[in-house]
């Protein structure tokens, strides 16, 4: 990870150890396999018209989730994301802006009374979308607060229609190579795959995401549909969700398969459980100087830590 001209409130690389150092070394390790340098990939998306849900936004806000920090800055926010797809740096605005977000369907599988595919727009409309201010904590210690629009997960559950044999929700990120130079990189166990319990997915907390700073979602945060768990690392959040299935068994997700020592299917905020190579207790708050505590549960604990009781003996800080 390079970074040039860095912001005062930039992490440096010596400081933070991102997920992206230790791909860094994995994928010197795997570069001679096969890949041809520059190789001319396809482009995909030609300009896109205007998003075919515009007229929802902004939604209402919902004013029962309220903030400790002010909102972050929208041009901060949308310049420093995490994407594996379209690259290892913060900066995946342009490789992004490649990928077509329409048309754009959702398959429903798994343990259902009926699978379906369903195009994202149809989604969008079903479901009740609302505002709400999140903070949001990566598992690299630094941190934003940002409006989402989104509805909650459970509605989508409950249009799926889950057997009750069904124990997790799996949700896996578009697979295409084409559009994510990323996914040419074999050695990351592709797609992106993320997973939740049920009682997790249908916790009020869980939102599936449209749209940011009250418009529709932008291609860098994970357009058209993205998750959101407020009280979870950020990686839980899967971007540019295509698949959702419902399963007996708990799924391996990208991050947990990449490296189970340091990141694990619970992940939830924890300032007193480092992690292997850094301390969790403070987050840099993007575009300030602020270094701040992180809160237990990234401080939606009243919400949130009922879902674990009974389950102490799991790894559910990691
Ligand atoms: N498909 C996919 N989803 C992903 C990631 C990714 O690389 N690919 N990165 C995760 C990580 S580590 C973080 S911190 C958040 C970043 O979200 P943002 O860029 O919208 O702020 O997305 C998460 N979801
Ligand atoms: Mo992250």
């Amino acid at each position: 990870m390079l970074i040039r001209n860095r912001q005062s409130w930039q992490i440096p690389e010596s400081q933070a150890t991102p997920e992206s150092v230790f791909m860094d070394r994995r994928g010197f390790l795997g570069a001679g396999a096969g890949l041809i340098a520059g190789a001319a990939l396809p482009q995909i998306a030609a300009a896109q018209g205007a998003d075919p849900t515009l007229d929802l936004y902004p939604a209402k806000k919902n004013e029962s989730f309220t903030l400790d920090r002010p909102v972050t800055d929208e041009k901060l926010a949308a310049n420093y994301n995490n994407f594996y797809e379209f690259g290892t740096s913060k900066d995946v605005v342009a490789a992004a802006s490649k990928m077509a977000t329409r048309p754009w369907n959702v398959q429903i599988d798994g343990m259902v009374e009926k699978p379906f595919e369903i195009g994202v727009d149809e989604l969008i409309r079903k479901m009740p979308l609302e505002e709400r201010l999140y903070r949001f904590r990566c598992v690299e210690a630094w941190s934003m607060a940002v409006p989402w629009t989104g509805f909650p997960l459970k509605a989508l559950v409950e249009l799926a229609k889950p057997l009750s044999s069904a124990k997790y929700v799996k949700m896996e990120t578009f697979l295409n190579p084409r559009v994510a130079p990323g996914q040419l990189q074999r050695w990351y166990p592709w797609p992106y795959t993320e997973g939740l319990t049920i009682a997790e997915a249908t916790n009020e907390m869980t939102l599936m995401v449209t749209g940011i700073y009250g418009k529709p979602i932008a291609n860098q945060f994970g357009a058209p549909l993205r998750l959101i768990t407020p009280w979870k690392y950020g990686f839980k959040s899967v971007k540019s969700i295509t698949r959702i299935s419902f399963v007996a068994e708990r799924p391996k997700t990208f991050w947990e398969a990449l490296q189970a020592q340091e990141y694990g299917f619970w992940a939830n905020v924890n300032p007193e459980v480092a992690h292997p190579r850094w301390s969790q207790a403070t987050e840099q708050v993007l575009g300030t100087r602020d270094r701040r505590p992180t809160l237990i549960w990234n401080g939606y604990g009243e919400q949130v830590a009922g879902l674990y009781k009974g389950l102490e003996g799991e790894r559910l800080f990691v």
